[in-house]
């Protein structure tokens, strides 16, 4: 063995695994660093100077060699095939007990087939969701490990040390076995995909209905993200506002083509919690909106087709501020901001309770009291509003959904007037508001009393002879439409 004895060895020097180095190294752990294209390597060691404690390896043997045992290897790479090839080289140098970790966005089916498979070569895995980007990972992430409970304590310190602190506690704890810590990020991920829609709703509704510059824009979100709505997301989207574009001098965000990208978590969670039977249509719409923005060529002509008549709808929406006086204004950034606030306990409540679903199909065993709290710093849907959910979580750790809490309850249902009129005012200036109005119609339909749903039944025992159940009477029917007869 190297006498170095590295603690630690990560493969990737790619975005994040070069900042989780030197976040580590930071920390006081002495780490080997691998990369599979030398260059990378070369470059990276050259940036950081001998005076840190990173060891660059130029091949996985190496790197293995350095580590103190039993040995543990981050790797960082691109998710899918990547992370198997580099299980592959690494499974014939490294033995029993030691840990390979995986911290990279990986699909939590490939996460349990990899664990199995080790396990059974006695290396443990984990699954290592990790949130905050760039910045997160070189200063403090959010870290949501899964994998085999009896490894973790060979983790803990590592992860600990590097993670976001919130209050004096890592934002880190074991979440559960298996692909628990993957599953979690990308409920996560999904829960910021519909953060994003609300937030770019919230902005069309300013923008367009209301009126305001990219300066007054900035100064809104920065006065939200100072208050109730505190929140990474909420805080980025002032400073986007205020940031000027070099080549033409105006707003940057201006110059930018509206084609949102993705990279298939938000996708993913969405057909998960639709395998699950679990509803998350906050996210679905999120998802199906970036879906949208891609359709160029479509959306090129559809303004001309789709055009609506004009006495039935009114389409001069920014010509609305001129009529409005100036508290009106302020009473309706203000409903946007509520709005905003309820979309996103509503969207939480949806990924939470689809967290639920999952541990108990997958047996994780997820503690959703710690998930918030891991939440609470280092990643990107962090906000105010999760001290809340965790407080709700310690009150009743069986809740079975957010809405369903005293306090959360109170603060949706006392803002359902201004997700109504958040709605209307887009309705109305024929500005969409997708996460907005999906927002409401959730709410609505989770505490009606009365769902259409029982037409629904009718119709497919009408078509399918699928039977329903009655309001008065125990049992399971099927009515022969065209005939008229009931059977039971
Ligand atoms: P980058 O795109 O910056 O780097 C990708 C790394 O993967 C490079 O080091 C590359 O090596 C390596 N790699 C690839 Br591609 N194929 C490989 C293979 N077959 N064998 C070995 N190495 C291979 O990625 P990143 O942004 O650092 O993301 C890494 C992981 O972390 C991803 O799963 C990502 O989804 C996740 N993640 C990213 C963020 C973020 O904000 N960027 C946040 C949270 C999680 P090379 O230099 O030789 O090509």
């Amino acid at each position: 063995m190297d006498p170095s004895g590295n603690d630690i060895g990560v493969v990737g020097l790619g975005v994040m695994g070069r900042n989780l180095v030197l976040n580590m190294a930071d920390h006081g752990f002495a780490v080997a660093a691998y990369n599979r294209t030398d260059a990378v390597t070369r470059e990276f060691s050259s940036e950081i100077g001998p005076a840190r404690r990173v060891q660059p390896c130029y091949s996985l043997g190496h790197l293995v060699e350095s580590l103190e045992e039993p040995r543990r290897v981050l790797i960082m790479v691109k998710a899918g095939a990547p992370v198997d090839a580099v299980i592959a080289e690494l499974v014939p140098v490294l033995g029993r007990g030691d840990v390979i970790i995986d911290g990279g966005n990986s699909y939590f089916q490939d996460t349990q087939r990899r664990g199995k498979s080790l396990a059974a070569k006695g290396i443990h895995f984990f699954g290592l969701g990790i949130s905050g980007g760039e910045y997160g990972a070189r200063t403090g992430p959010s870290l949501m490990p899964g994998g085999p409970k009896h490894a973790y304590e060979s983790l803990r310190g590592i992860l600990e040390a590097v993670a976001a602190h919130v209050d004096g506690e890592p934002c880190v704890t074991y979440l559960g076995p298996g692909a628990a810590g993957h599953y979690v990020k990308m409920v996560h991920n999904g829960i910021e995909y519909g953060f994003m829609q609300l937030i770019a709703d919230s902005y069309a509704l300013l923008k367009q209905v209301l009126g305001l510059s990219n300066e007054e824009l900035a100064a809104v979100y920065a006065e939200w993200d100072a208050a109730e709505l505190e929140s990474y997301l909420v805080g980025i989207t002032a400073h986007i506002f205020g940031r000027r574009d070099e080549k033409t001098g105006g707003s940057l965000v201006d110059v930018i083509l509206g084609e949102a990208g993705q990279l298939g978590t938000g996708m993913w969670t969405s057909q998960s919690a639709m395998d699950l039977h679990v509803p998350g249509p906050s996210i679905d719409i999120a998802v199906a909106m970036r879906n949208l923005s891609v359709l160029d060529d479509q959306r090129q002509v559809a303004p001309t087709m789709l055009r609506p008549e004009p006495d039935l709808h009114d389409i001069a929406a920014p010509a609305r501020q001129s009529t409005d006086g100036a508290a009106s204004r302020l009473q309706k950034i203000e409903h946007v901001r509520n709005a905003l606030y309820a979309g996103l306990v509503i969207t939480y409540a949806q990924g939470f309770a689809h967290l639920r679903a999952a541990s108990e199909s997958l047996d994780f065993g997820l503690r959703l009291e710690d998930v918030a709290s891991v939440w609470r710093g280092g990643c990107i849907i962090r906000s105010a509003i999760l001290r809340d959910i965790k407080v709700a979580f310690q009150r009743r750790p069986g809740l079975p959904d957010l809405l369903l809490d005293t306090q959360l309850s109170r603060a949706v249902a006392s803002r359902r007037s201004d997700l109504a009129l958040a709605v209307k005012m887009g309705v109305s200036a024929g500005v969409a508001v997708p996460g907005i109005m999906t927002a409401l119609a959730y709410l609505d339909a989770y505490r009606a009393e009365w769902l259409p749903s029982n037409l629904i039944q009718a119709q497919r025992d009408y078509f399918g002879a699928h039977t329903y159940k009655r309001t008065d009477q125990e049992g399971i029917f099927h009515t022969d439409w065209l005939g008229g007869g009931e059977e039971s």
